[in-house]
């Protein structure tokens, strides 16, 4: 039968976590605010707006709204500047198989994301063309954990949130399709993603006879 496969963006399809990083850490570096590797785990998945809160609650520092729109717009054209040169190659391994095999099987095939900048980065990677649905940060108002982003894509698709499955890196995004009662794959370390119906360590060890049983069942 048809099933709704719905994907992450950023950590699944895409490494763009470190670009988010290095863009973060200008923001941080500027306010004298100590962000590592270790604080960027809690801005994945999370929205553009609540991530610049949780870098200024690590801090401690208070800040009118003038300024918060400020380092937003800063960021975003900071990180916009590391994807002007991305290409097909950072399409993280086993991913253009997998879509691949999808759609060969005529399977629906869809984007949940947090992004606001999704639909140029699915364009510079080459594989928009895969994605019969597209929900991203532009369309949803209540972030992860909340289901409203899966929802939408199933929706669109016309497909029971039953049958539907959805690949996550993040704690958040895991808990959002759970909560939607979709099929929960998590991408990444099982310490972290252990709410996940199954976990991978990445998308490379995902067989095409498992996509098939749930294709089937
Ligand atoms: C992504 C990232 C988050 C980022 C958010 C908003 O979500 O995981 O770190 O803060 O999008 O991105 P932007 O600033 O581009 O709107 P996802 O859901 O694709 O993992
Ligand atoms: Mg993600």
């Amino acid at each position: 039968s048809k099933k709704a496969f719905i994907f992450d963006l950023d950590g699944v399809i895409v490494d763009t976590a470190k670009y988010h990083f290095l863009a973060w850490q200008k923001i941080a570096q500027a306010l004298n605010i100590n962000f590592t590797h270790e604080h960027n785990e809690l801005l994945k998945g999370v929205s553009r707006v609540r991530s610049l809160d949780i870098i200024l609650e690590l801090g401690n520092v208070q800040a009118s709204q003038e300024d918060k729109d400020k380092w937003l717009l800063q960021k975003n054209e900071d990180y916009l500047s590391y994807l002007v040169d991305m290409n097909e190659s950072e399409i993280l391994p086993g991913i253009s198989k997998i879509l691949k095999f999808l759609k060969e099987k005529n399977q629906g095939i869809a984007l949940g994301s947090a992004s606001k900048n999704a639909r140029p980065i699915l364009e510079k990677t080459g594989i928009i063309s895969y994605f019969d649905v597209i929900v991203d940060g532009n369309d949803v108002t209540n972030a992860k954990p909340d289901p409203e982003v899966f929802l939408k894509a199933a929706q669109l698709l016309h497909i029971d949130p039953k049958n539907a499955i959805v690949f996550e890196d993040s704690v958040a995004g895991i808990q959002a399709a759970n909560i939607a009662g979709m099929v929960s794959i998590g991408i990444g370390e099982e310490g972290i993603l252990h709410e996940a119906n199954y976990i991978f360590k990445d998308s490379t060890f995902i067989e095409e006879s498992f996509i098939e049983t749930l294709i089937t069942n």
